[in-house]
């Protein structure tokens, strides 16, 4: 089935759907194997991966290449972190086209200013779009899509920036209006009560994306019984890899030797395996000639 159609379909399942972030081929393959149904290209933990910040500062091709390798590698959906677009809705649209070509599934758009900030650094001061701006942007997004299941997620920040419930529905409602397929309503309290004063009134008008990051002790159950319908796990391999590389690089630095990580690490077959070495071995038999027609050829 199309990663398009396959995203759609977690989208607007009864049942609640879980994504896990991957931030290069590497993650995004091991998230597949897991048993994943797809993966959240996340602006944060792919920017952090390049060494810069959640601030636009890796260029939208730069950040393009890095999904086309995740894509690559997986045959689950990836629904991609589009921060604001990379622009207006010129831009947001050229953006659809490019993924489009590189098999994502889907994009999320969130409804601030070009260069964003994320979500959860100095929140309360960073403006959002014009409503009227933001849904011209969602509407060009869907107007340009070629395939009809590529999704567009229309991420809502009012209760990120400090504005209450009424400014929350008023710009999803405007969203679904302009043709977005979902809404992610983003929080960073640490409990689930804007959350679930905005399911309430929303009354399942749309598919609703979750990002559990700030109030993850909310019991899983809860999120199903508010009837959302897919939860973003969105930064946790990348500061599972943190944690790792310190780890090790300090014992490393340390010892002076790598007696003691060895058993640590996994091991050089594994990585050899996640690369699909083994294809490849496959395929020289196929398309290489035998070593004894080589000799051949060289004697001539
Ligand atoms: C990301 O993963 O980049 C996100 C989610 O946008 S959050 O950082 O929680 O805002
Ligand atoms: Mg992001």
């Amino acid at each position: 089935m199309k990663k398009t159609t396959q995203l759609k379909q977690i989208l607007t399942s009864k049942d609640l759907d879980f994504i896990m972030e991957a931030h290069n081929g590497l993650s995004a393959t091991i998230v597949e194997e897991t048993g994943f149904k797809g993966i959240w290209g996340s602006g944060l933990s792919i920017s952090a991966s390049m060494g810069v910040r959640d601030n636009n500062e890796a260029s939208w091709t730069q950040v393009l290449d890095n999904l086309e390798f995740m894509s690559d590698a997986t045959s689950i959906p990836i629904l991609f972190d589009g921060d604001t677009g990379f622009g207006n809705f010129n831009n947001a649209r050229r953006l659809v086209k490019k993924l489009e070509q590189r098999h994502i599934a889907g994009v999320c758009i969130e409804d601030k200013l070009f260069p964003k900030t994320n979500s959860f650094i100095n929140a309360a001061v960073q403006p959002l779009a014009d409503i009227d701006e933001f849904s011209g942007k969602i509407k060009a997004m869907k107007d340009s899509q070629i395939d009809e299941d590529f999704i567009v997620v229309a991420r809502v920040e009012a209760f990120i920036t400090g504005w209450g419930l009424e400014e929350a529905l008023k710009r999803a409602e405007a969203y679904r209006q302009a043709g977005a397929d979902a809404v992610l309503i983003h929080s960073k309290k640490s409990n689930f009560d804007e959350i679930t004063s905005f399911m309430q009134e929303w009354a399942n008008r749309l598919p609703i994306v979750l990002v559990p990051t700030k109030y993850y002790t909310t019991p899983t159950a809860e999120f199903e019984k508010v009837g959302a319908n897919l939860v973003i796990w969105a930064n946790h391999n990348l500061r599972a890899c943190i944690d790792a590389i310190k780890h090790i690089s300090e014992m490393i630095y340390r010892d002076e030797s790598i007696v003691r990580a060895e058993n640590l690490v996994a091991a050089l077959e594994e990585v050899f395996r996640l690369q699909n070495t083994d294809e490849l071995h496959l395929a020289e038999k196929k398309y290489l000639p035998t070593k004894s027609k080589t000799q051949q050829i060289i004697k001539k």
